[in-house]
Order: C-alpha cells, then structure tokens, then sequence
C-alpha cells in the first residue's frame, strides 16, 4: 500500500488543476468515515449512520482539502501574498499552508468571535491579523475589495474555485470507502462553499460512473445565522456556533443548486439544539468537535424526529472541525471541576467514590 500523499497526490486526474502545478500538502484528506453508535441508536429507523470526522485534517478542519489546491495554484502564478477573511478556520488553514509555502498571510477576522484555538494557529503559523468590527460579512466584503484593488494578492476565500476543487474530494473518499453515495448527506452550512463543493464531487464521481446513486444534500444553518434559510441577508447574525456565524454567504447560488438539484433542503437548529448535539457527540459518540460542526447533527435529530427520513437510509455528516479549536464553550457546557487531592491512595478512593 502506498502511503497518503494528499488530496492532490491522491485525486490529481480530477482536480482541474494545470498540469505541473506544484504541491504543498501537509498530507490533509483521508479523515475517517465514523459509523455512528450512540446517534444510530437514538434514532427510529435503522438508519445507518456515519460521521465524516474532517477535524483530523493538519489544522483541524475540512477547510485543508481546499486550501492545499488554492495555494498549489498561488504558487504557480507565484503569488507572495495570500488573504482571507475568515470566522477562524480558514485563516487557521491559510496560515499553516502560508507558512509551508513562504507566502505572507493576511487574514481578516470578525472583531471579538473567533475560537481561540483558531486565533492562536493564526498567530503561531505568523499570519498578519486584522480585526475588523461587524460581522464575517464585512471582512469579506473588504478582502474582495483590497484584491481588486491589489489583483496580485491571491484571495483563498472560496469564492476562488480552487478552493472548492480541493473541498470536493471528501465527497470521493465517502464514495471510495462506502462504495457508492450514501442516501442523505448533512452538513452545517455558513458561506456555502463545502455543500457547494460536496455536490460538484458527488455529481463528477457519478459521471465517471464511480457512484450509482446522488445523495440528498441537506445544509443547516443556526437558527439566528440563517439567511439560506430565511432567504434574506441577516444584516446582524447570532449564534454560538461562531464559525458560521455569516449573514451573506459567498456561495448562496451554488447551495441552493446543490439542494435543490439533489433533492435535499435546508433548515435552521438553535443554539440550544447545536450545544445539544455538540454534547452528545462528546459524551456519547466520542467524538469532539466545534460548535459549528454540531449544526448537521442537530439538523438529522430534529428532521428524523419530523419522520422525513426514509426507514433503512444511509446518511453521512460531515463535523467540519474540531472540539480543541474552541476550548471556551467547551469549558462553558462542561465547566470541568477536578476533585483536587493529595497524592493518597485513600483519598483518592474517596475522591471516586464520594
Ligand atoms: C467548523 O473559516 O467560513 O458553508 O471563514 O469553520 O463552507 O462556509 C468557516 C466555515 C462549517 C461552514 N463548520 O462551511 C471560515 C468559515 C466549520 C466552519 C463551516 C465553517 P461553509
């Protein structure tokens, strides 16, 4: 067996990528497909489930798959400087690929709600910080502003389709593993480049006839960050779930695309329902993961529960990121109180039993 060399080295032939661009891969992609114990369980149906656990990507998140095809493409039109503006995982993967590329990084992040995991990756990796007031909307705005004033800064937002190129080959390691798409597949959904780039990977890997079915794309949004949803820019969004925490998401056309063209939907959970899942999944799959990245789970309970899941399906959710990225709301929902001790075996026994 060959050892993983990344999304590129692995899915080279079908990543519309010139030929002789070169790699910069921290070895991101092959995450784990986790069949689901304790959800499956929960749940009526006999649905099998199975978590695509992306937080063991290099920088903790699925965001790596699409920023190693972005900068392979920065640094074959030899761009020295990359931006985004970011709610705290693209800036973290942009700063790490930066940093391996001997490109400078400028990441542009909403004043005052970034995880702090995300905040210190950005500063070890040595990413220039701007802390703009507002929501994410706003520092998106200004970084599609400053390249267009500054052509030659490369953008890694996924508005650039490099990014989505690199972002779809989760959709094939699902296919590879299970031997064809599952029947739904749920993802949380901020600025809509992951659903967008999951369908254009599920519909590609069908066309080459690697698949015989398409999924069902259903995206969630938080409830009080729902503009996909609601159909309107939310001009001011809420939620805990400060990873989407967008108004105005980048990729709207091509989320609404993916749902409607595969028959899936979209639907908001609250804050209470993602810090629900967000604890379930901790404490019953084993499995920590961000806030944000609850959102699908929270989104499969609340529509299994509505009886809109077929008996027997198979469904895939995808957790965006990891559970280290955001150690505050972690301390928040478990507020977690050693029992302090001396170094006895007696009180120890105490300590445990008491
Ligand atoms: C953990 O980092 O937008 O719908 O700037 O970090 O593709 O935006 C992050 C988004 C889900 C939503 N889960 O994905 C950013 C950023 C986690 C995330 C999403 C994000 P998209």
């Amino acid at each position: 067996m060959r050892p993983w060399a990344g999304v590129i080295a692995a899915y080279r032939d079908r990543l519309a990528l010139p030929e002789g661009t070169p790699d910069c891969t921290l070895l991101e992609g092959n995450t784990p497909l986790v069949p689901s114990v304790a959800l499956q369980r929960s749940l009526p149906g006999n649905l099998a489930i199975f978590f695509k656990y992306e937080g063991l990507n290099p920088t903790g998140s699925f965001k790596d798959r699409g920023m190693v095809v972005a900068f392979a493409r920065a640094l074959a039109r030899k761009a020295r400087v990359c931006l985004c503006a970011s709610t705290g995982n693209t800036a973290a993967s942009a700063a790490a690929y930066a940093a391996r590329s001997g490109l400078r990084c400028i990441v542009l992040l909403p004043e005052g709600s970034i995880a702090r995991g995300k905040l210190a990756q950005a500063a070890m990796h040595g990413a220039t910080i701007v802390s703009i007031s507002g929501p994410f909307d706003n520092a998106m705005r200004m970084a599609q502003e400053l390249v267009r004033q500054r052509p030659e800064i490369e953008l890694v937002n996924s508005v650039n389709p490099f990014r989505i190129e690199g972002q779809k080959t989760a959709a094939f390691e699902i296919s590879d593993t299970l031997g064809d798409a599952p029947d739904f597949h749920f993802l949380p959904v901020g600025n809509a480049g992951n659903i967008t780039a999951y369908w254009k990977g599920y519909r590609e890997y069908a066309d080459a006839g690697r698949i015989a079915r398409l999924p069902r794309m259903v995206g969630f949004q938080a409830a009080g960050a729902a503009p996909i949803v609601e159909g309107r820019v939310i001009p001011d969004p809420q939620t805990v779930a400060s990873a989407i925490r967008i108004g105005n998401p980048a990729s709207w056309k091509g989320a609404l695309a993916a749902a409607s063209d595969s028959g899936g939907w979209f639907g908001s959970v609250t804050d209470d329902e993602i810090l629900d899942a967000y604890q379930f999944l901790a404490r019953e799959e084993g499995l920590f993961v961000e806030p944000a990245s609850a959102a699908g789970v929270a989104g499969l309970r609340k529509v299994a529960a509505q009886g809109r899941i077929p008996p027997g399906s198979h469904i895939v959710i995808t957790l965006t990121g990891h559970g280290l990225k955001d150690p505050d709301m972690a301390a928040r929902v478990a507020a977690p109180k050693p029992i302090s001790i001396g170094p006895t075996l007696a009180e120890l026994v105490h300590a445990i039993e008491g």
